[in-house]
């Protein structure tokens, strides 16, 4: 006869299974990660063989940093100074062989845009979003100082369209206090509650201090589903 496990028992089996998946991540990200492509337009994308995850926020938001820290590497992702630039889907391979790959989606919201250039993203992003069969999830960032913003509450209503989940990942928390943080972090859950296609629970994370860098990999590893 099968016991029921306790509840202290069950806990320490889903501690173990974080901790393996935490340890499994880490080692997948400091293995390879190369660039493969920038796609201008969605006819340049690869194949769709293998698992994507994509990631969106405002320009500046922390996006290149976060890969970067994601990775463990100093520059897979340039570091811009010249906020929205580049207008591409840069992509990036995870694995050898390639187990999945992270999709940089081009930042919006940039001040100085031609309504040209913000209509081009629009519909590159749009047809991305509904299309493409093999992305898994989205990791949306928002600047932890600035919590959600008109740009990036339409991103969400296109998330919520495109049925493509999503989670909210605050950057930058080392550049604020514990207590506003608590403040950003409850406004925006609160938000991120009434869009269908929103994860409930925020990642609070620092490219620069390394905070949530961890639990971020193991949850992409998990969406990925590798
Ligand atoms: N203090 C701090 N600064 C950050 C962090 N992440 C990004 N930054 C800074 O924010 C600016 C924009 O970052 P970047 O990664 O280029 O943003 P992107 O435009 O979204 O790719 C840069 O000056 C980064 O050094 C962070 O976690 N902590
Ligand atoms: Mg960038």
């Amino acid at each position: 006869m099968t016991k029921a496990l306790s509840e202290e028992e069950l806990e320490a089996q889903e501690d173990a299974r974080r901790a393996e998946l935490a340890k499994r991540a880490s080692k997948l990200f400091s293995g390879r990660v190369d660039f493969l492509l920038s796609a201008p337009q969605l006819k340049f994308l690869p194949e769709p063989t293998v698992p994507e995850i994509a990631f969106c926020g405002r320009s500046n938001v922390g996006k290149s940093s976060l890969l970067n820290a994601l990775t463990g590497r100093r520059s897979i992702a340039r570091t811009s100074v010249t906020p929205g630039r580049t207008q591409e889907l840069n992509i990036f391979e995870v694995g050898d062989p390639t187990l999945f790959r992270l999709v940089d989606m081009p930042g919006y919201g940039f001040a100085k845009a031609p309504v040209k250039v913000v209509e081009r993203w629009k519909s590159l992003v749009k047809t991305y979003l509904r299309g493409r069969q093999v992305l898994h999830r989205t990791l949306m960032l928002v600047d932890s100082r600035h919590g959600l913003k008109e740009v990036d509450r339409e991103m969400m209503r296109m998330l919520d369209e495109a049925a493509v989940s999503y989670r909210i990942v605050l950057t930058k928390t080392d550049k604020i206090k514990a207590s506003a943080l608590e403040a950003v972090a409850a406004k925006v859950a609160d938000e991120a509650a009434k869009h269908p296609a929103a994860f409930p629970e925020l990642h609070l994370t620092s490219s620069e201090k390394g905070m949530g860098i961890e639990e971020l990999r193991a949850a992409v590893l998990g969406d990925a589903g590798v």
